[in-house]
């Protein structure tokens, strides 16, 4: 038996991961629209705490301001009626064909002023809503062709975008920040800013870095082969998971988001201690919103979709459970320590010690033996059955 979830463990869903009416490039809709008030009800009545948005999922593209207004209205109606909150709103500048060479980075600089004025737009109602994080994903920001895209220029474009979005925000006093979300390729053949990594390398550069971090999704670095809870605990390490997206991924190919652990479980158990416990020598844990960005597959009528939303929040509270229990193993404890992984934490060198000291250190060099040191093994595989053991409910 899992769990249940409760608005304590701050799940929160995007609209259009529910909503999504299962429409692919070789394949129409197999389920009907969604209505975003429906979406609110039933998320809440699952456990959810919170729902996001782009801003074309819940206003149509183009739609005049009365029905702007009647969207919205019905729509914090239900948050009002079911408690639901909205912790982040993001920006769609990807589906409408204006934007298939990018938003803030598109060529033509006619298409770069109107992606700033809508997402201008939808920081205000962003900040109405009480969202605290504004997610960025540059899905069209990005070429097939390397010959046709300066991508030097495109990130002074991206940088001066984004630096614009954080003046307008602090210049209206929002309690706002940004995460940038990650992505290596899909829809375009190479999307800027593709890895965690890359992302923080760029927000360096930004002229108020601290009002930027990231919205890291498991599937997209899982897409460029990467281990996500390492990209995760880096993020951490930096004060940079403003935000995360958790889904599913198995390999190297197409975007799967699939429901959270029906890709890479381990690497899933691993992401869940990390967010809930930090590092296991005590280096910074999580606590923002626990936020789904999957696709119910395609395969799954409107109960399907429900089941899966449920899932991804099971998922996630089993390996809550299951990583308690790994960390209050005695076992464990041993094996950790044989493993020596506090032994990490140590400074590497002495307090005051500099290389000077080093350099004298005979025990450090002269006398050390790296053959014998060499030879000792690490009992990680030992200490990594144990957590699989755990996965599995064994122990
Ligand atoms: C789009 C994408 C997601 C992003 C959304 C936020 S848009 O659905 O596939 O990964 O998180 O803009
Ligand atoms: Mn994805
Ligand atoms: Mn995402």
């Amino acid at each position: 038996m899992a769990p249940r979830p409760t608005p304590a463990d701050k799940f929160s869903f995007g609209l259009w991961t529910v909503g999504w009416p299962a429409r692919d490039p070789f394949g129409d809709a197999t389920r009907p629209e969604l209505d975003a008030v429906e979406a609110v009800h039933r998320l809440a009545e699952l456990g959810a705490y919170g729902i996001t948005f782009h801003d074309d999922d819940l206003v149509p593209f183009g739609a005049d301001t009365a029905t702007r207004d009647a969207r919205l209205n019905r729509f914090r109606k239900a948050l009002d009626e079911t408690g639901l909150v909205v912790p982040m709103v993001t920006t769609n500048l990807f589906t409408h064909p204006v934007f298939k060479d990018g938003g803030f980075t598109s060529n033509a600089r006619d298409v770069r002023r109107y992606a700033l004025r809508k997402v201008l737009r939808n920081i205000d109602l962003a900040a109405e809503l009480g969202a605290r994080t504004f997610v960025m994903w540059g899905g069209r920001e990005g070429a097939e062709y390397d010959v046709a895209k300066d991508v030097q220029a495109a990130l002074d474009r991206y940088r001066e975008a984004v630096d614009l979005l954080c003046e307008y925000v602090v210049d209206n006093g929002y309690d706002l920040r940004f995460a940038l979300e990650p992505k290596p390729n899909e829809p375009r053949g190479d999307i800027l800013l593709p890895t965690v990594g890359h992302a923080l390398g760029f927000i360096s550069t930004l002229a108020r870095p601290e009002m930027v971090g990231l919205n890291p999704e498991v599937g997209h670095e899982q897409m460029a082969g990467l281990n996500f809870a390492h990209g995760i605990a880096q993020a951490l390490w930096q004060g940079k998971l403003f935000h995360i997206d958790l889904n599913g991924q198995r390999g190297i190919k197409y975007d799967q988001d699939l429901v959270f652990g029906h890709g890479d479980l381990l690497n899933a158990f691993a992401l869940v201690d990390l967010l809930e416990h930090g590092g296991p020598n005590g280096g910074p844990a999580y606590d923002g919103p626990r936020h789904f960005d999957y696709k119910p597959s395609r395969t799954e009528d409107m109960t399907g979709v429900w089941a899966s939303a449920e899932a991804n929040m099971r998922t996630y509270l089993l390996l809550k459970e299951r990583a308690a229990a790994f960390r209050a193993d005695p076992e464990v404890a041993e094996a950790l320590a044989a493993a020596r992984v506090a032994e990490l934490a140590t400074p590497t060198l002495d307090p005051g010690e500099g290389y000077r000291e080093l350099l004298t250190d005979r025990t450090a060099f002269e006398e050390f033996d790296p053959d014998a040191a060499g030879a000792k093994g690490f009992g990680f595989v030992r200490l990594n059955q144990l957590a699989v053991e755990h996965v599995l409910g064994a122990r």
